[in-house]
């Protein structure tokens, strides 16, 4: 019987994005894995998996969370890494305005620091203000935030797109955050 592709993308966010050693994988520089070797791990260790239930969890993923490169051989995570993996992005133009969705108990912090980028690679920037209330809804009562990114930019600050369409940057200072 097949998985449900919720559990499996859970499971595959765990081992590609922090913990492939919990099923003795490791990433290689870029992020990617065998998925024969993926499927033959998580199976010794307990995790029934068939290379067509990650399939299907790819398939199904509602934000693109996995890629599977060309040959078909291999996945990766498109991001969210906390293991250091280097995805080869190239540094891009954002658009003037981005969105990030935090909880407003963090506001204090970020008036201070600005936007950090926790355990990730990256702080992560919506290009819309829903997205960003729905990622912000995971930690609370949710906030939006507008990044002037353009500005940014022109500063020397590098903007990523991640495969899925996430906007990434190192650090958002405050002074280019307009708070609600
Ligand atoms: C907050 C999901 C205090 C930041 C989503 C966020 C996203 C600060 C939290 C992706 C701070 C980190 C990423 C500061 C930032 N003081 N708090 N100075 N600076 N923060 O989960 O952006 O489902 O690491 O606002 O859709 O919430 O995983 O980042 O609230 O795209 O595919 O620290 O994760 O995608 O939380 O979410 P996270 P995020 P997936």
């Amino acid at each position: 019987m097949s998985k449900d592709p919720v559990a499996t993308s859970k499971f595959l966010s765990l081992v590609l994005r922090h913990k492939p050693e919990t099923i003795g994988l490791a990433l290689d520089a870029n992020g990617w894995v065998n998925l024969e070797e993926l499927v033959r791990q998580a199976n010794e260790c307990g995790y029934g998996l068939t290379i067509k239930d990650i399939f299907d969890a790819v398939a199904s993923s509602d934000k693109q969370r996995f890629a599977l490169d060309p040959s078909g051989q291999r996945i990766r995570a498109n991001q969210g890494h906390s293991v250091k993996v280097d995805l080869a992005l190239a540094a891009l133009q954002p658009p003037t305005l981005l969105y990030h969705g935090t909880a407003t108990r963090f506001l204090t912090s970020i008036r201070h620091a600005g936007l950090l980028k926790q355990a990730r690679h990256h702080v992560h920037l919506s290009l819309d203000a829903g997205t960003a209330a729905r990622v912000g809804s995971r930690h609370g009562q949710p906030v939006v935030l507008i990044v002037r990114a353009e500005q940014m930019s022109h500063s020397g600050h590098l903007f990523y797109r991640s495969q899925n369409g996430v906007w990434l940057t190192d650090h958002v200072p405050p002074t280019f955050i307009e708070f609600p």
